[in-house]
């Protein structure tokens, strides 16, 4: 095996160009990597920062179907979006792509041609299925039917969301076609396919290698190889995609005509044409193959950031197509996030539980989400972000504690030592420790990132603000002020040197505050972490005093301005409200849970009710207030369906209740209890409607 060079290549995952960006996709593959790529350029290292937009496979089609418009309208409208988002929540990319660049269709033709040459594929002509009606082969998520893995009733065409696997279309059991309700035909079509089980001993073996990988990605990729991989068809019969080359087509003796490579295939392959783009803007066109391939310097290392639901394709078949290849290294780690819930439930476009991340923007700052995000990341298991969380990491992390800090300490600066940086003359103790603490943090911050432990390191690197916080109140300026003026100008001094720290160390993840709080101090030649930052102040000069004695700093500006009640409610009630639904897409049904213990079943207390009083909650779009008749007692139940009946059309309806749910705040009232409706798939609700007599119990 070669040296390591000290090159990094990181990706985050190509979101599809079919729908604006939400929390979702930050928190999975775009936040974390952000954060490692600006810590990694502080820190001096060479690393390119690659994605762009996956604009082709059939994700795009089904939303240019639903619009009636062209797939190219539906990429050209959400591309350009999804790009400013990015822009504006601070990513750090290099370079932004997108897959329909011809630069795209020629890399991933040449990885084609290059696997088609070296007799990587097999072609096969079998009967598949077809939708008479709409014309068309039924690949991916044209079709949807049950998985025989796990029995989710929707899974798609090439894969099932719910447990992962990889599926074709001939796998799904009472396949349906998602374009029309004709009953899928039987035709015959060749295609290429990659003979994955021809790769499952090369991969086992390199899978080995790599004990420190993530326990939820080693898990994932564990249970395929246990099941046996097979081959997977690599090319469709799709009116929109890259199209097969003509020469390969030729030699195998098949007709081209028509045949897309599949979106798995090309996807990944965006992120070598990214690269090159990259290179040829930088003047250098063939540099893009020093983050790619082996050289003389050494062997590249190549990090894919995506969420759970690609760990299949980055760990397995695009490793296999690398491997197959051979001028190209294999991905060195792979650290996918699970999943992020919103307010305790699974995120969904269609039903508008998601915050969208333009719609974020036009409220708050990107710092504050990126801060909340980052301290809750799902590293190792699914994630909770809520909005009270947030106005509370807000309010009492970044305002109460470095927001704080940083007031008093600039304050103290500028009133008592006409805004500059007084000398430090004989420290205490406590002076000589704190100075000593702060030498340990860019290590501290810097190995939790280099371990993809982000919520670690951003917890490590807001203790450095409560540090320097506790260090003022210990060391209580305002009364050595009189006292033992030599003191008060000790802690003063060694309070703007922590400031100063903390606006390199805090740049990976709040790097639009950090630059402000610089320029409060005057902070200058900092490398920053955007590309091509130069700079003699770096991650490891933080563990020092950076700021020179008399150096002038500025009158404090507010960093963080506190969130009140009522800007967050006014965020919750809008969840799951339709407006601006634009982004609905088609997701058909919820995924089957798992199964539970029969006893499990007996813990719910289930009961029919009575709703005798009914009205809206002050303020919110969604809730009603219920009152329900249980026989024995009369509950107080909070309801989010204002939008689906008028109060007066439920009083008097007979209901199923949810009776020993734990009571739960909304809008200031408790809620006692659930009432159970059932939930079409545009959102319709109905209710469980009980002719039982009140307080009985369903069972
Ligand atoms: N566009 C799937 C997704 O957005 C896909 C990722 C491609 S990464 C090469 O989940
Ligand atoms: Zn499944």
């Amino acid at each position: 095996m070669s040296q390591p060079s000290n090159r990094t290549l990181v990706t985050s995952a190509l979101p599809y160009a079919n729908g604006p960006l939400h929390i979702g996709h930050l928190a999975g593959a775009y936040l974390p990597a952000d954060i490692f790529c600006r810590y990694q350029r502080i820190a001096g290292k060479d690393i390119v920062f690659v994605s762009g937009s996956d604009e082709m496979g059939v994700a795009i089609m089904v939303r240019a179907r639903k619009e009636g418009i062209e797939p190219a309208e539906i990429v050209d409208r959400y591309h350009p979006m999804i790009e400013e988002s990015f822009r504006r929540f601070g990513m750090s990319f290099d370079h932004y792509s997108r897959t329909t660049s011809p630069v795209h269709a020629e890399t991933s033709q040449d990885f084609f041609r290059t696997l088609a040459g070296k007799d990587t594929f097999v072609t096969k002509t079998e009967q598949q299925l077809f939708d008479p009606e709409a014309g068309i082969f039924l690949a991916d998520r044209f079709v949807v039917g049950t998985c025989p893995s796990c029995g989710n009733t929707n899974a798609y065409g090439d894969q099932c969301e719910n447990c992962g696997t990889a599926l074709s279309p001939m796998e799904l059991v009472d396949p349906r076609s998602t374009l029309s309700d004709a009953k899928p035909e039987l035709r015959e079509t060749t295609h290429w396919y990659l003979p994955l089980e021809d790769f499952q001993e090369r991969l086992e073996a390199w899978i080995a290698t790599k004990p420190d990988w993530k326990p939820n990605v080693l898990g994932q990729i564990k249970s395929w190889l246990t099941d046996g991989l097979r081959a997977r068809a690599i090319t469709r019969d799709v009116p929109w995609g890259v199209p097969v080359p003509t020469d390969v087509a030729e030699a195998a003796g098949v007709d081209a005509d028509g045949k897309v490579i599949y979106v798995w295939f090309d996807a990944p392959i965006g992120y070598v044409s990214a690269t090159r783009e990259w290179a040829t803007a930088q003047g250098d066109p063939d540099l893009w193959k020093k983050y790619w391939q082996k050289n003389e310097e050494g062997r590249p290392r190549l990090l894919h950031f995506i969420g759970k639901d690609n760990i299949v394709f980055h760990c397995l078949m695009f490793p296999a197509m690398l491997m197959a290849h051979g001028d190209y290294v294999l991905p060195e780690n792979v650290p996918a996030n699970e999943f992020l819930n919103l307010e305790g439930d699974k995120l969904s476009t269609s039903r508008n539980w998601a915050v969208w991340l333009h719609e974020y923007l036009e409220e708050f700052p990107p710092d504050l989400l990126r801060y909340a995000l980052a301290a809750t990341l799902p590293e190792t298991k699914d994630a909770d972000f809520s909005w009270k969380d947030f106005q509370n990491r807000v309010n009492s992390e970044l305002a109460d504690v470095l927001g704080n800090f940083v007031h008093r300490s600039l304050t103290f600066a500028g009133r008592f030592f006409d805004g500059v940086v007084p000398p430090l003359k004989n420290p205490s103790a406590m002076d000589q420790e704190t100075l000593a603490a702060l030498a340990e943090f860019p290590g501290r911050i810097g190995e939790s990132y280099d371990a993809f432990r982000f919520r670690e390191g951003v917890f490590e690197s807001m203790a450095l603000a409560r540090l320097g916080n506790k260090y003022f109140n210990d060391t209580e300026p305002w009364k050595t002020r009189k006292e033992n003026p030599q003191a008060c100008a000790n802690t003063v001094h060694i309070s703007l040197q922590l400031c100063a720290s903390l606006a390199v160390l805090l740049d990976p993840v709040l790097p639009y505050s950090a630059a402000l709080l610089r320029g409060m101090l005057n902070l200058e030649d900092v490398r920053t972490g955007m590309p091509g930052a130069t700079g003699s102040i770096g991650w490891e000069e933080a563990s020092r005093p950076l700021l020179k004695v008399g150096a002038p700093v500025n009158d404090p500006e507010i960093l963080f301005t506190k969130i009140e009640d009522d800007v967050i409610e006014a965020q919750i009630a809008k969840l799951g409200t339709k407006e601006g639904d634009e982004a609905a897409s088609a997701e058909p049904y919820e995924d089957a849970k798992e199964l539970i213990a029969f006893d499990d079943f007996l813990k719910l207390d289930l009961r029919a009710g009575v709703i005798i009083s009914a009205e809206p909650v002050p303020k919110s779009k969604k809730l009603l207030r219920l009152e329900v008749d249980l026989g024995f007692e009369t509950r107080q139940i909070l309801s989010g369906v204002a939008q689906h009946w008028t109060p007066e059309e439920l009083v008097g309806k007979h209901v199923s209740v949810v009776a020993n749910l734990a009571p739960r705040k909304m809008m200031g009232l408790e809620s006692q209890g659930m009432v159970l409706m059932a939930e079409d798939r545009d959102g319709a609700l109905h209710l469980m409607e009980s002719t039982g007599e009140a307080g009985g119990v369903i069972r």
